[in-house]
């Protein structure tokens, strides 16, 4: 997979000009035959080329997918998906993920499809992840942390992702603490962060990220249509999601560095300022009790403060949030 990979990545920067087939198999050290099987496989998974009589191949098409072809393609980053699991269907990424983690997967790998067939959320809930349409992609961390710090990863990654649909749509979407962006009140990204750790030590992250990318409304199933939208029902523009995944690996990288080596102090306020939730009147509901009061804001390590009727202020660490009027 891999060289196929570089043979996309090579008539990419090409940048039209014909490659020769005798070229490519010099530069690889593999045979001509060799080059054309891979140019045949590659169109069978919707890549096309142009011929040109003697003078080699012209990259004209590449299939509206996040293959790791594609993703390889647009990468900015110095190891964060330099190593992709990508197959069409999967039932969940975030399980496969979890097995390449326990196998010793380096940081940085991802896992990515066009559909999930047993995508999920938090508590088991169902996570609906229509087919050539969203980005459903699980991503391995191996942060030096203990173990409760772990929630605050959710809250930078909310940052990364942020600014990663902002750089690439024109649209920036606001985050409801913890692990939701919405756009217009309507939920387009879930964030899903599950633990593999020692009583004091995380040996690996497993973050599912889930984007409404290029739904139209009536790509929503029946109980998610008034409450989910997507990037292309927002921006009204059909977005490239291979280059939207390069571009949340590089700020997914950038951002879980510093944070490791900083802590949460200095993206707080970036959060902040990215918050639909901060200022508001909310409800959340924990897994033994109901609160409800104003949020006002969350401290240095990642916990929702919330001033109660009463004056008094409650931390939250873990929650469902709804607004109030
Ligand atoms: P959550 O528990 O906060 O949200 C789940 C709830 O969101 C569902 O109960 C439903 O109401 C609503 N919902 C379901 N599907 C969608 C959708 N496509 N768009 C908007 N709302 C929806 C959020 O959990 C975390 C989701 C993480 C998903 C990723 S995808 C890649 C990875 N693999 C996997 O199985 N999960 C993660």
């Amino acid at each position: 997979a891999t060289l196929k990979n570089e043979i996309i990545k090579r008539l990419v920067e090409a940048d039209g000009k014909p490659i020769s087939g005798q070229q490519l198999a010099d530069e690889f050290g593999i045979s001509r035959t060799a080059i054309w099987k891979h140019m045949k496989q590659l169109q069978e998974k919707g890549y096309d080329f142009e011929t040109v009589k003697k003078r080699g191949y012209i990259l004209t098409a590449t299939p509206d997918t996040v293959d790791d072809a594609k993703i390889t393609v647009a990468l900015e980053t110095e190891k964060f998906g330099h190593r992709i699991i990508y197959e069409e269907s999967m039932t969940s990424t975030q399980t496969i993920a979890h097995n390449q983690a326990q196998d010793g997967a380096s940081e940085g790998t991802i896992v990515i499809c066009e559909e999930q067939t047993a995508g999920r959320g938090r508590m088991m809930r169902e996570w609906k992840s229509t087919k050539g349409k969203g980005i459903w992609m699980s991503v391995i961390f191996r942060p030096e942390i203990p173990p409760y710090e772990a929630p605050q990863f959710t809250l930078v990654a909310a940052v990364a992702l942020t600014k990663a649909i902002d750089d690439v749509t024109g649209v920036r979407p606001e985050i409801k603490w913890p692990n939701d962006l919405l756009i217009q009140g309507k939920k387009c990204t879930g964030i899903l962060t599950e633990l593999q750790a020692d009583p004091d030590r995380v040996n690996a992250i497993i973050m599912g990220i889930g984007i409404n990318v290029n739904h139209e409304q009536a790509d929503f199933d029946e109980e998610i249509k008034d409450i989910a939208t997507s990037l292309k029902i927002v921006s009204g523009k059909h977005i490239d999601r291979a280059a939207l995944v390069a571009r949340i690996l590089y700020y997914l990288e950038i951002y879980s560095a510093q944070y490791v080596k900083e802590g949460f102090e200095p993206i707080k306020s970036e959060w902040e300022s990215y918050s639909c939730t901060i200022g508001s009147r909310i409800r959340a509901t924990t897994l033994q009790d109901v609160f409800i009061g104003k949020a006002i804001g969350i401290t240095k390590d990642g916990v929702l403060e919330l001033q109660l009727d009463d004056g008094t202020i409650k931390g939250i660490y873990s929650a469902d949030i709804t607004l109030e009027k």
